[in-house]
């Protein structure tokens, strides 16, 4: 029997994903959108013609709004909310915003299944490895990790919105019966990810870079000042502006990461998993891969450290133990950071 599905996020990387998966998978794939001056639906052009692709208006911070989306589409199986602000830095600039949808948009969605009486519909909650924040636990090796049991210690007010709405989950599961899941998932990325992500904005500067020195300043020498490069024709191009390059990230790639969520849907009884490659760098590191993987070993002259992207509060230290995921769910990742640095700089 097809299944169908509710899809907040839609626009966004991992929603794009897992409307392809489940729509490979033969679901009917309802996606939630709000209603935005601009088209925001570039990652789901490809969906726009297709059968069983529906795409509604909704916000999940009003909550009319919400119990609408349930109102007109019965028969709904599962609800993966996926809608966040999801960007760290921009919460510290728009903390109540962040709140309304990456908290209480969560609460919004769970509340108005129980008040509809659709306890039956299987929900899939975005949890985020920020909820760590400065927390981790260490083991037999000395090595650091972060698992389903390490503590939250959120840094940031999305970390503090995502830990709201991933209790919010926990308490609708044990009040309700609630067929809820979260999952935990450190950071993933890919060719969809959004621009100001930071590997995003490596990999797109590095492409336009090499596009300039293609297509207009050729390999010649080059000189610097503190904000651009010159080519020998007195030609600019500016300089990468960077923040923080000393955190570690546990880095993985969307593509994989869609299919955990599903998965933990999939299960009898509703869990938190953890999602992870268990792998972590430095943004140094990234930097070195991307960089060496078009031919550029030198790149500290072509970045400035400008503190305008440092954030009042930083998470240092990233790295997952997906040891329960890989028991209960038989998910593992299948593409490490050099496949993805490539998949980037390729697409
Ligand atoms: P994106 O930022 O790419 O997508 C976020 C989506 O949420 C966009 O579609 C956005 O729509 C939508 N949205 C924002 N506000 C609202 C609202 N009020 N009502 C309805 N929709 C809204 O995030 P990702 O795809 O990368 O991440 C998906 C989820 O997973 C997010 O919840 C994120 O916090 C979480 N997460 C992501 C990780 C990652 O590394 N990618 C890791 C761990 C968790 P619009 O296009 O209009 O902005
Ligand atoms: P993160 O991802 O905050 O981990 O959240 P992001 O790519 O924004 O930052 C990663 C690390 O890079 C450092 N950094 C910069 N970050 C950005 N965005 N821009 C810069 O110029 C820059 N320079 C250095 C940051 O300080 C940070 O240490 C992502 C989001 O997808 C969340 O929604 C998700 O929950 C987590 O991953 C897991």
């Amino acid at each position: 029997m097809t299944k169908k599905a509710i899809i907040t996020g839609i626009t966004g990387q991992d929603g794009s994903h897992l409307a392809d998966l489940l729509l490979e998978k033969n679901y009917e794939v309802i996606g939630v959108a709000r209603r935005c001056s601009v088209d925001t639906t570039q990652r789901i052009k490809h969906l726009s013609d297709h059968s069983k692709f529906k795409l509604i208006e909704g916000d999940i911070a009003d909550v009319s709004s919400v119990i609408n989306i349930f109102k007109d589409n019965d028969n709904v199986d599962e609800v993966y909310n996926l809608a966040a602000q999801s960007h760290v830095a921009t919460s510290f600039k728009q903390p109540a915003l962040t709140w309304d949808i990456t908290g209480k948009g969560c609460l919004n969605l769970l509340q108005a299944l129980l008040d509809l009486d659709l306890r039956n519909v299987r929900f899939y909650q975005a949890s985020s490895s920020e909820m760590f924040g400065s927390s981790y636990d260490v083991n037999e090796h000395g090595e650091k990790y972060q698992n389903e049991e390490t503590k939250f210690m959120p840094n940031s007010p999305y970390a503090i919105s995502k830990c709201a709405a991933h209790h919010c989950v926990r308490l609708f599961r044990d009040a309700y019966a609630f067929h809820a899941s979260s999952g935990i998932l450190f950071n993933h990325e890919g060719p969809r990810r959004g621009e100001n992500f930071v590997t995003q904005k490596i990999v797109k500067w590095i492409k336009n870079y090499k596009q300039w020195i293609d297509k207009v300043a050729g390999n010649g020498p080059k000189t610097y000042d503190a904000d651009n490069i010159y080519s020998d024709f007195k030609l600019s191009f500016p300089k990468l502006r960077l923040g923080n390059l000393d955190a570690y990230r546990d880095w993985g790639y969307a593509g994989d990461y869609v299919e955990a969520m599903w998965m933990m849907v999939q299960k009898d009884t509703p869990d938190d998993y953890v999602i992870c490659t268990g792998k972590t760098h430095t943004i140094r590191e990234f930097l070195d891969m991307a960089f060496s993987q078009v031919g550029i070993k030198d790149w500290e002259g072509l970045v400035v450290i400008d503190p305008e992207f440092y954030r009042p509060c930083e998470v240092d230290y990233l790295r997952g133990d997906c040891s329960k995921a890989r028991k209960k769910l038989g998910w593992n990742h299948s593409c490490n950071l050099e496949g993805l640095v490539k998949l980037m700089l390729n697409a």
